[in-house]
C-alpha cells in the first residue's frame, strides 16, 4: 500500500511514525511513505500557504494554488487517481471496518491534512473524494488523524504487527478485546486466571469469547447493538 501525505508538517510524521512499527513496515518495503510538504509548492515569494478568508470572519484559509500543485506532483506520472482523503471534522466517523474498507479497497492513498479554518471549498470540490473525521472534536490540524488513519491501516498489511492476524483483534469482530496476562501467575495477590495456565486451548478460547462479550456489554453496549442491527 502507497500512502502520500499533504502536509505543512512533514516532520510531525518523522517523529512520530518514523521510529515505529510503521517506520519499520516502511524499511521493509511493507508500505510506502511519503510526507509533502505543501509549502513546497507554494508560488508566492514568500512561500505563504493561507490567505484571509472571502467574506471576512476571522482566521485564514489554506490557499488553493500551493494544494493542488502538490496533488499535481503526485498524479502527474500516475495512470490512474489515488483516492483522496481530507481529515476534517465534517467527515464520517473513522472505524476499524472503515479502515478495512479502505485497506481493500485502495492500493494508493492521498491524505490531505488541513490547518486553520481548512481548505479552499474548490480543492475539496476539484481533488477530494472522501472526508474522514476521528472523532467529534477540532484539533489545530490534520496531522493527528492522518497518524491515525495510516496506523490502523498500516497493521492490517500481513507482516506488520508481529503476530500479524488482525481479524482476531479487538473490534475486528466488533467485540472488545479479552483480558491478557503475563508473568508473574500472582501480583500484588492477584492470580493469573486458572484456565490460562491449563493449556487447554478450547476452553482457553471459549473463556476468551465470553470474556470479550462481557466486556463489551458492560464497557461498550453500543456495539453490541450495532452487532446486531447490522447482523
Ligand atoms: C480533523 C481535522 C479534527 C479532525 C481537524 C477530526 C483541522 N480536527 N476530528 N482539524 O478528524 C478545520 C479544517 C479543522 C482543518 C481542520
Amino acid at each position: 500500500m502507497k500512502i502520500d501525505v499533504l502536509t505543512l508538517f512533514p516532520a510531525m510524521f518523522e517523529a512520530v511514525l518514523g521510529d515505529s512499527i510503521i517506520g519499520r513496515a516502511a524499511e521493509k518495503g511493507l508500505l510506502h511513505l511519503r510526507y509533502i510538504n505543501i509549502r513546497d509548492f507554494s508560488e508566492d515569494k514568500h512561500r505563504r500557504v493561507d490567505d484571509y478568508p472571502y467574506g471576512a470572519g476571522g482566521g485564514m484559509v489554506m490557499a488553493p494554488q500551493p494544494i493542488y500543485n502538490a496533488w499535481r506532483f503526485i498524479t502527474e506520472p500516475l495512470s490512474y487517481r489515488p483516492h483522496v482523503i481530507y481529515l476534517s471534522p465534517q467527515g464520517q466517523v473513522f472505524s476499524q471496518e472503515k479502515a478495512k474498507t479502505l485497506a481493500t479497497a485502495y492500493e494508493h492513498l492521498i491524505l490531505l491534512c488541513g490547518h486553520y479554518e481548512g481548505v479552499d471549498e474548490r480543492i475539496i470540490e476539484e481533488i477530494v473524494d472522501e472526508e474522514i473525521s476521528i472523532g467529534d472534536y477540532v484539533l489545530t490540524g490534520g496531522e493527528i488523524p492522518a497518524m491515525a488513519v495510516i496506523d490502523t491501516l498500516s497493521r492490517m498489511i500481513p507482516g506488520v504487527v508481529q503476530h500479524g492476524n488482525s481479524e482476531s483483534e479487538s473490534l475486528a469482530d466488533g467485540l472488545l478485546e479479552y483480558p491478557q496476562y503475563t508473568r508473574p501467575p500472582e501480583f500484588l495477590g492477584r492470580k493469573v486466571p486458572e484456565i490460562l495456565l491449563s493449556g487447554h486451548q478450547a476452553k482457553i478460547a471459549a473463556w476468551r469469547r465470553e470474556q470479550s462479550l462481557e466486556r463489551t456489554r458492560n464497557k461498550r453496549p453500543e456495539l453490541l447493538e450495532r452487532m446486531k442491527e447490522n447482523g
